[in-house]
């Protein structure tokens, strides 16, 4: 009985705060986390649909260029092959893996964020040998469900990574239970991913994390071709991220 009336009070105690916080800012995305002042990177809550949180990595430029700088909202990261990737259509609709490493937003989130704000999109890469490159997209939206998730990408400027991605453009999101590509194959099993597969793909973000380069497989890594025209390098990390343009 006592028990029941602890649990109850502190019920009320962490609803009560969930309600006032709630209440005093509700981010939709990691620009008005930024813009209120938080100018550190890290794990944060987002309000993408407006009702429901979401913890998304926040990285927070400050020190560059003028389309740099900001809070930039992390829709996709791999970095340490922690997560397996390989997942149905109903995980990466809703999203999946661990804000503090590998994760994936989901696409319900992608589709909440660009269709209220225009954003921009930038992939950052690195390989085992520690080089680094980008590509920047400066429009990027994910259409509805009912529509496949489709992917609106254009604008690329190039940060060394060469254009991998304007392929993709116009494509609905595929997984291995869910084929919306434009290929014969199912290009999600074929290439062991998850992504806006056309016929089937220039990059792979989604593939397997393949700790560096292996000529005796092909494609199914987590490979962005464009960089070393290579589809047997996989990358040691890769995240894409998208701000906010006002
Ligand atoms: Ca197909």
């Amino acid at each position: 009985m006592a028990m029941t009336v602890f649990v109850a009070a502190l019920l009320s105690v962490f609803m009560g705060f969930t309600v006032s916080v709630s209440d005093e800012f509700h981010p939709v995305d990691c620009s008005d986390i930024y813009k209120s002042g938080k100018t550190v990177s890290g794990i944060y809550s987002i309000y993408p649909a407006g009702d429901i949180p979401v913890w998304v990595y926040c990285q927070m430029i400050s020190d560059g260029k003028d389309e740099d700088n900001g809070g930039w909202t992390v829709i996709q990261r791999r970095m340490d092959g922690s997560v397996n990737f390989y997942r149905p259509w109903n995980q990466y609709k809703r999203g999946f893996g661990n804000v503090e490493s590998e994760y994936w937003l989901g696409l319900e989130n992608m589709y909440q964020l660009t269709r209220k704000r225009k954003y921009m999109l930038r992939v950052d890469l690195e390989d085992f040998k520690g080089r680094k490159g980008f590509a920047l997209y400066v429009f990027f939206s994910v259409g509805p469900e009912a529509d496949g998730y489709k992917l609106q990408v254009s604008g690329f400027k190039n940060g060394g990574a060469g254009d991998s991605l304007s392929n993709h453009n116009g494509q609905k999101f595929s997984t291995f239970d869910k084929d919306q590509d434009s290929d014969k194959r199912n290009c999600a099993k074929t290439f062991l991913g998850a992504f806006w597969y056309n016929r089937c793909h220039y990059t792979n973000p989604n593939g397997v994390y393949l700790w560096g380069e292996d000529p005796t497989i092909f494609a199914i890594g987590n490979v962005w071709y464009t960089w070393q025209n290579n589809y047997a390098v996989g990358m040691k990390s890769i995240s894409m991220k998208i701000k906010h343009v006002p």
